[in-house]
């Protein structure tokens, strides 16, 4: 029997003697390695804080104390420790482990955003409420990536935590020095230059000689803590920053050195105040595949980048073809540059990419300032991600009317990673923008297309949005309807009863639809929009020659491409009913993409039964109200 197996919470992992937290910090690598690499998942990151997690578990007491993980890719070694060893085979599959802490899984685990930079907001509101509540045994913990302190809100709340003396709060800076890849621009430079410091071993030494040292409580024991970090001063003076934002500092600490964290994690925990401990780690540790891995430490596998055949690489692929042009066109990625398919550019045009680091609202207004000067930035986004920079895009670009491009990838049902991941906001949100376009490109060919109109225009900001994965197949156009494309008339023989319009890929499913209504003898022309906003007048004429208008979209229902045709209809004085086909306003658990969207009864087979079922209560009522027969096709 394996230790790990014995550890069903974190008391079991108390009692454990030092030889043996070494030998269940190795399992416990064996074991993420051997299921991620079955399940997929993000191992580098948590690889890298084994140690760390084990020493949170054996000084805290959770779930009295309040463990906040930032983002929440790095808690699998938490799920272990905490009572999910048994399941931990299931992750990410669907029905199993979540990828991030899930209240539902555990009473341990308390923020399931998976946004970054969130942790230390969420831990000043839980302190400043136990202190309030009069609950002042409780600490909490928040583990910060440095990738992730590179997002604002971890600096709004920093602010805040600084005038909060008296919260019992401890942050963990998890220091790798890297995000999807090395963590950049200032705070990165100056972390990085504490870690590649040649003394850096020496002041190891001097903290693991000191530590042990010091008194056991109080802050009395600071004086000791604070004399350990002046001398690390002497030495080396970067971590003077985070002292000047007046919060108690601990390190760098070895963050592999299991015995070390306990100590300096103890000492934080009795001081009282809110104290920020640094520890420095190796992504991938212990794992020399992943801690060699030169695009990100193997931080997701199978790795996130574009590779051959997925919308991101057609994209990326158009976007080098563009760039070749047009000197004015420059690319903005917030710290995903491979992910998101701007490697290639990037590497053919440094001078013109922009990695801002996990930082999504300033990335879109300083696409703002780029457009303003002159340039027609391209902000590569994640489309669940854009969400947090809705305002910058309402008020800073569309506002301005300025001309930025945000190619939004994972668009639209994800999968495995569950509700925060999924992209089914954007084409929502993006159609309340004043002034903005979206292009919904439903193959490879119209990825280019529509990439290339989009950074034509030049008086407002213009979306594309396209889904996770391989692309399909691709299919022309056998007519034009105004802007749009018809893929689909209805059969010989058959009526004008639905006109089914598609947005994006879904446009291809509106033929597989077309196809088995056809078997019931319902006739379907299909459509692409090409633009989803703003919606084509044409489709007002188009409708009142059919029976039942279908839109398809993967996105949230509420306020998407759907209601915006029917929106068109009503104001035309369009009297078609319009049926809305899209994602349920919920958040949608993890799964495959296919699993998720046949949850969602987004398969063609579902489609196209609710559209038959349609049709037939039409008929019947057409036949009550003594309706003439639609006309068929000639
Ligand atoms: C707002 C937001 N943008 C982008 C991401 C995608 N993302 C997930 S993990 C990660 C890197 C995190 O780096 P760091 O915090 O240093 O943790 P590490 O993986 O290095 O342990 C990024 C960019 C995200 N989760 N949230």
């Amino acid at each position: 029997m394996t230790l790990l197996e014995c550890i069903n919470g974190p008391e079991d992992l108390k009692l454990l003697s030092q030889d043996q937290l070494t030998r269940l910090a190795g399992e416990i690598r064996d074991v993420l390695i051997e299921t991620t690499t079955r399940t997929s998942g993000h191992l580098g990151p948590n690889l890298g804080v084994v140690e760390l997690t084990i020493a949170i578990h054996r000084v805290f007491d959770s779930p009295k104390d309040k463990i906040v993980f930032d983002t929440g890719h790095q808690a699998y070694v938490h799920k272990l420790l905490t009572g999910r060893f048994a399941q931990f085979g299931t992750l990410r599959q669907r029905g199993g482990l979540t990828g991030y802490p899930s209240r539902a899984e555990s009473e341990h685990d308390l923020v399931e955003n998976s946004h970054a930079s969130t942790s230390l907001s969420y831990a000043d509101g839980l302190a400043k409420a136990y202190k309030l509540r009069g609950e002042p045994d409780r600490t909490v913990v928040a583990l910060i990536g440095d990738g992730a302190l590179t997002g604002g809100m971890a600096w709004e709340a920093l602010n805040n935590i600084a005038a909060a003396k008296d919260s019992r709060l401890v942050m963990i800076v998890n220091d790798n020095g890297w995000s999807y890849q090395p963590t950049i621009g200032g705070l990165a430079e100056h972390l990085a230059a504490i870690r590649v410091n040649p003394r850096y071993e020496h002041v190891l030494d001097y903290i693991k000689t000191s530590l042990p040292r010091a008194p056991l409580v109080g802050p009395p024991l600071y004086g000791t803590l604070h004399r350990v970090k002046k001398g690390i001063k002497d030495v080396i003076q970067p971590q003077v920053m985070f002292e000047d934002l007046g919060i108690k500092y601990v390190g760098p600490i070895d963050g592999h050195d299991e015995r070390l964290l306990e100590n300096a994690l103890r000492h934080a925990r009795d001081f009282g105040g809110p104290v920020i401990v640094h520890a420095i780690t190796k992504k991938g540790f212990g794992y020399p595949v992943a801690e060699q891995n030169e695009i990100d430490c193997l931080h997701q596998v199978p790795a996130a980048g574009a590779l051959p055949g997925t919308w991101s690489r057609v994209f990326g692929d158009e976007l080098m073809a563009i760039g070749t042009r047009r000197p004015d066109v420059v690319a903005i990625t917030a710290a995903m540059l491979h992910p998101t398919g701007l490697a290639q550019f990037a590497a053919a045009y440094p001078d013109r990419v922009y990695d801002v680091g996990i930082a999504e609202q300033h990335a879109v207004t300083s696409a703002a300032g780029l457009a303003m000067a002159g340039l027609h930035p391209v902000v590569a986004i994640y489309s669940t991600f854009l969400n947090r920079a809705f305002d910058q895009t309402l008020m800073d670009v569309g506002l301005h009317q300025l001309p930025v491009t945000f190619v939004l990838d994972r668009a639209g049902v994800t999968g495995l990673d569950g509700a925060s991941h999924h992209g089914m906001w954007d084409g929502s949100i993006m159609q309340l923008i004043p002034g903005m376009k979206i292009a919904a490109p439903r193959d490879a060919l119209r990825v280019a297309e529509l990439l290339n109109e989009a950074v034509e225009v030049s008086d407002g900001p213009t979306v594309v949005r396209f889904p996770k994965g391989k692309v399909g197949g691709e299919v022309e156009a056998i007519a034009k309807l105004g802007g749009m494309d018809v893929l689909r008339l209805p059969a010989a023989g058959l009526a004008d009863d639905v006109l089914l319009v598609g947005a994006g890929p879904m446009a291809l499913m509106g033929l597989e639809i077309a196809d088995r209504l056809a078997g019931h003898g319902i006739g379907v022309t299909v459509v692409d929009p090409r633009w989803t906003k703003p919606v084509d007048g044409a489709l007002a004429g188009a409708a009142r020659r059919h029976r039942l208008v279908a839109t398809v979209e993967d996105n949230g229902l509420v306020g998407g491409f759907g209601d915006a045709v029917a929106r068109l209809l009503r104001d035309h004085d369009v009297d078609v009913p319009v049926k809305t086909y899209g994602l349920p306003q919920e958040f949608l658990p993890h799964g495959t993409r296919e699993e998720v969207l046949e949850d969602a009864g987004l398969t063609s087979q579902q489609v196209a039964l609710r559209i038959t079922e349609a049709v037939a209560r039409r008929s019947s009522a057409e036949a009550q109200e003594g309706a003439p027969e639609p006309r068929t096709v000639e």
